[in-house]
């Protein structure tokens, strides 16, 4: 009888939370269409419910906005150099540089058709953004399997006038599992992890290494251990800013 009047007791807020829970905005896509004039910035999402509570920066503006920024380095102030329970879970400052997590990305790409955007700039003001038509990772029991299709150049972006396509260095890490210097799940004897001082989806090991080294432009030093985009500036010039997004089609 006790157990009874405590569930009626009970039901009104059970009842709430579960509507409040529904209201709660996923990603950048739900806070844009919440108010479609909202700028790029930080704002609350919650990936997978309640307890999930995350800041990402919501690009706003570029393609039409609703884009949710899962990576991004611009001025080498965070160290992506970390172990896999941070990149599980996420580190850096979502005004700043930045891993929104890859159970996040999980959750975000998995229930839901998404596509990917890559900007990229170098220090000459040259700067690119090359977009993907589908992109989703499995979970961590399947080792964060990246799943990636329809590459799509056409909105490279050059101030100068040599118009040369940043082109395609990402399909090689498809269908590849998470590799971070604790956890070595890519194709190669070695860490390629250690071996290029990132985090990423590695082959056997990569044309790109967007969680690299922030390293100024060209260096040598270290063979391809910067933040790199292989096929636009070859594997040993390091980007001033890299940033990749994701949002659900329409
Ligand atoms: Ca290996």
């Amino acid at each position: 009888m006790k157990l009874l009047s405590l569930l009626f007791l009970l039901a009104p807020l059970l009842i709430s939370c579960e509507a409040a829970e529904d209201q709660l905005p996923r990603d950048c896509n739900d806070i844009y269409n919440t108010n479609k004039k909202l700028p790029s910035g930080v704002y609350i999402i919650y990936p997978s419910g309640y307890s999930s509570a995350v800041q990402a920066y919501c690009d706003m503006d570029s393609e039409g906005g609703r884009w949710t920024v899962f990576q991004r380095r611009m001025d080498g102030s965070v160290n992506f150099y970390r172990p896999w329970a941070e990149y599980k879970r996420g580190f850096g400052n979502a005004a700043g540089e930045y891993w929104l997590g890859l159970d996040n990305i999980h959750e975000l790409t998995w229930f839901q058709d998404c596509e990917l955007m890559v900007d990229m700039e170098d220090f000459y003001e040259n700067k690119a953004f090359i977009r993907y038509a589908s992109f989703f990772i499995s979970d961590e029991f399947d080792g964060y399997i990246l799943h990636v299709s329809g590459f799509n150049n056409t909105g490279a972006l050059f101030l100068y006038p040599i118009i040369i396509s940043a082109g395609d260095s990402l399909s090689y890490h498809g269908a590849m599992k998470f590799t971070t210097f604790d956890k070595d799940q890519d194709k190669l004897s070695g860490n390629c992890a250690k071996k290029y001082l990132g985090a990423f989806w590695y082959n056997k090991c990569h044309y790109t290494n967007p969680n690299g080294v922030y390293r100024w432009g060209t260096d040598t030093t270290l063979h391809a251990t910067g933040v790199e985009w292989g096929t636009w500036k070859g594997v040993n010039y390091s980007l001033k800013s890299i940033t990749m997004k994701i949002r659900p089609l329409i």
